[in-house]
């Protein structure tokens, strides 16, 4: 099976190198083959998702994703900004779903900033819809010198179909885990909202085996903060989504610690750590390669028919931690490939 590695920018090539390291390590016979995206795209050859990237991308069985964003692009023009490479291949291979466990490590409680009581009951998983929303509404990305002032335009637009398909994808989600959904909208002002909340309800008369829950999304970030445990499933939008996981991701200890999945109708998806290039530490080998390398977990269980070996590279990770390997993020020392070199110790 054909892999598609896509380091990208910042900490994204040290990271997906480990992460391959892994997959390879567990002699599956998987063959990778890389590509530029993102600010590195960019420099190369003009585009932050040149034609030969997106080939590949639909050739392959899976795409390892790093990370994008480069401070060396931030005056170019939007559609030509790294950000786009990411948002342009969910888009053209129709990954709408976007899976974003958060789960605190038992051995990092007494770690985390939240209390451990807290901590350590959080298990969630967020399911974030990815091709819709103010990332892709019309007008977007527009500006406009209207009266003599500045104004700028990025449209949240959903329709029906969109919003169904993303809720099957929640209730199907909460059906594996305790069936127990929570649906994060702002329906008490946005009428995307309404039609998000109107459309969820009806889905769930399919669903009766499942707890459906609604909370407007400036409720569901102080309760992520105060009462993380009670949450089982979420669904939300694309930019509802985005925040609320990086968000819980400091509620488990680290954004290096959270994989994602970005899947369609089909089997193919997109796996990247959900952290992004995180230029300031980019080159001094210190990033957490351990989103990478559970997202490498997801791609196995997801997209290649190997469940087994996702598990193995789990208890892999949390065997590392348990032993008490630490990058810096973590309160430790370890490198991105001291970190690694633990994991794989521990396959
Ligand atoms: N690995 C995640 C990443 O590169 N994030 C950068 C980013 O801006 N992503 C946009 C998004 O996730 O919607």
């Amino acid at each position: 099976m054909l892999v598609a590695v896509f380091p990208g920018d910042g900490i994204g090539p040290e990271v997906t190198a480990e992460a391959v390291r892994v997959l390879q390590a567990l002699g599956l016979g998987l063959s990778f083959e890389e590509g530029r995206v993102g600010g590195a795209a960019y420099k190369a050859q003009g585009h932050p998702l040149p034609p030969e990237t997106l080939g590949l991308a639909r050739r392959a069985d899976a795409i390892l994703f790093g990370a994008v964003g480069d401070p060396d692009c931030d005056g170019l023009p939007r559609a030509l900004r790294p950000e786009q490479a990411i948002l342009g291949l969910r888009k053209e291979l129709g990954l709408f779903a976007n899976l974003r466990p958060a789960r605190a490590f038992p051995e990092l409680v007494g770690e985390s900033a939240l209390k451990p009581e807290v901590a350590g009951g959080i298990d969630l998983m967020i399911v974030r819809e990815l091709t819709g929303d103010v990332y892709f509404g019309d007008p977007r990305g527009r500006r406009t010198t209207g009266a003599g002032l500045r104004e700028g335009y990025d449209m949240m637009r959903y329709d029906e179909a969109e919003v169904a398909r993303i809720a099957r994808a929640g209730f199907e989600t909460a059906r594996r885990r305790q069936r127990r959904l929570c649906s994060i909208d702002k329906a008490n002002v946005l009428e995307t909202s309404q039609l998000w909340r109107e459309v969820v309800i009806e889905v769930s008369a399919d669903y009766p085996d499942v707890a459906l829950s609604h909370m407007y999304v400036d409720n569901a970030a102080m309760q992520l903060v105060l009462n993380p445990q009670a949450f089982d499933t979420i669904v939300t939008g694309n930019l509802f989504g985005d925040i609320l996981s990086d968000q819980a991701s400091a509620c488990v200890g680290s954004i290096g610690l959270l994989p994602s999945a970005a899947l369609g109708e089909g089997g193919k998806g997109l796996y990247e750590p959900i952290h992004g290039s995180a230029p300031d530490i980019a080159g001094q080998g210190r990033a957490n390669p351990l989103a990478a390398i559970l997202s490498a977990a997801m791609m196995l269980r997801h997209s290649l028919g190997q469940p087994g070996a996702a598990e193995r590279i789990e208890s892999a990770v949390a065997r590392a931690l348990a032993e008490g390997a630490r990058t810096s993020d973590l309160g430790g020392t370890l490198s991105t490939r001291a970190m690694a070199d633990r994991v794989l110790a521990c396959l």
